[in-house]
């Protein structure tokens, strides 16, 4: 719709909406700066050294016009900020029936994985019309997540999950970039979004040498990495069994509690010193630096799985 070739094209459902707060604040700083320029010229070129203007009488105080000019541009602002911050909260809002990816930054590369087993570098395939949400991890440094077309720029933070979802509007190929300097080869750490029907969606996610789902080869890292060996599914002596923990409100030592998500299943692996949990004691070592947040993704994918098998 826009023919101006430096503008991205709106591909996701909130793009309209971000490009009208933007377009309303391009306006009105056009507005005043017009406005204020205007008159500085202006008065500028009558009152210049040596002109025949009127100097007698200046005025030196008018209420009415202070309090206008005042008012106004501060309703105008308050105005801008308030529906800014309302479409911000309607953003950040996670649609129940995302369809989930987990996406890892990496000096410097965009690692993909999808809960049923495929994986890709560079490249993220997801179907249109369906909202998606990003799982976002950095293995080293600040990274982040950028499609112009979808309007959406999401930090990738080294030490924590941050999630960001977009509703695709059109097939195609989108860029996707970082938009955080990541060192030497940043301007190279860029890739595409592929937006397909949902029919090809699923018929890509099927395709390929079948491979294992993301949860399975958590299961094999779990068995690989001895966490078997304390969390054995039969015994919870000498540490807590994971089946059904994810989304419980998990007791800590400390007397708080705390809900099992992503990023608390991630806590666990990496800094199990953080969260005790209540009746046990803090033997569990930390996995920092022994497991790739790749790996850690698999792994809470599997006990998330382990979860949903025990939902009657
Ligand atoms: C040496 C035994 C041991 C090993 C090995 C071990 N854990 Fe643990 N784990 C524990 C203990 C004890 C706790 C409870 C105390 C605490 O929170 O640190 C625990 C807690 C947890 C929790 C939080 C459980 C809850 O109920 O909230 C998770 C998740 C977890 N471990 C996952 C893992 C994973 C994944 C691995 C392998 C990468 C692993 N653990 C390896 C002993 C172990
Ligand atoms: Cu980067």
């Amino acid at each position: 719709m826009w023919d101006f070739p430096f503008f991205p094209d709106q591909a996701s459902t909130v793009a309209p909406e971000v490009d009208a707060v933007y377009f309303v604040l391009i306006g009105l700083a056009g507005f005043f700066m017009l406005i204020i320029a205007g008159a500085a010229l202006f008065f500028l070129i009558r009152y210049r050294k040596g002109s025949d203007a009127d100097r007698s009488n200046p005025v030196t105080n008018n209420w009415k016009l202070e309090a206008f000019w005042i008012g106004v541009p501060f309703l105008m602002a308050m105005g801008v900020f308030f529906w800014g911050a309302q479409k911000y909260f309607e953003i950040q809002e996670i649609p129940d029936d995302a369809v989930e990816v987990f996406v890892l930054g990496k000096q410097w590369m965009w690692k993909v994985q999808h809960p049923q087993g495929k994986r890709e570098i560079d490249e993220l395939h997801v179907p249109v019309n369906r909202p998606v949400m990003l799982r976002l991890a950095s293995q080293d440094v600040i990274h982040s997540f950028f499609v112009p077309e979808f309007r959406i720029k999401q930090d990738v933070v080294p030490g924590r999950y941050t999630t960001v979802w977009f509703e695709a509007t059109k097939p195609g190929r989108y860029r996707l970039m970082c938009a955080e300097y990541c060192g030497t080869g940043h301007s190279r750490m860029r890739g595409e979004v592929v937006v397909m029907s949902q029919a090809d969606y699923a018929a890509w996610l099927e395709g390929g040498e079948t491979e294992e789902t993301l949860a399975q080869r958590g299961e094999k890292i779990f068995n690989r990495a001895g966490c078997s060996g304390c969390h054995a599914t039969d015994s919870a002596s000498r540490a807590p069994m994971l089946t059904g923990l994810y989304g419980q409100r998990v007791q800590l030592e400390s007397g708080e509690t705390v809900v099992a998500d992503e990023a608390y299943l991630r806590d666990s692996i990496l800094l199990p010193q953080k969260h005790i949990v209540a009746g046990y004691e803090a033997i569990m070592p930390s996995y920092q630096g022994q497991l790739s947040e790749a790996e850690v993704f698999a792994l809470v994918e599997y006990i998330k799985s382990l979860g949903r098998e025990s939902e009657p």
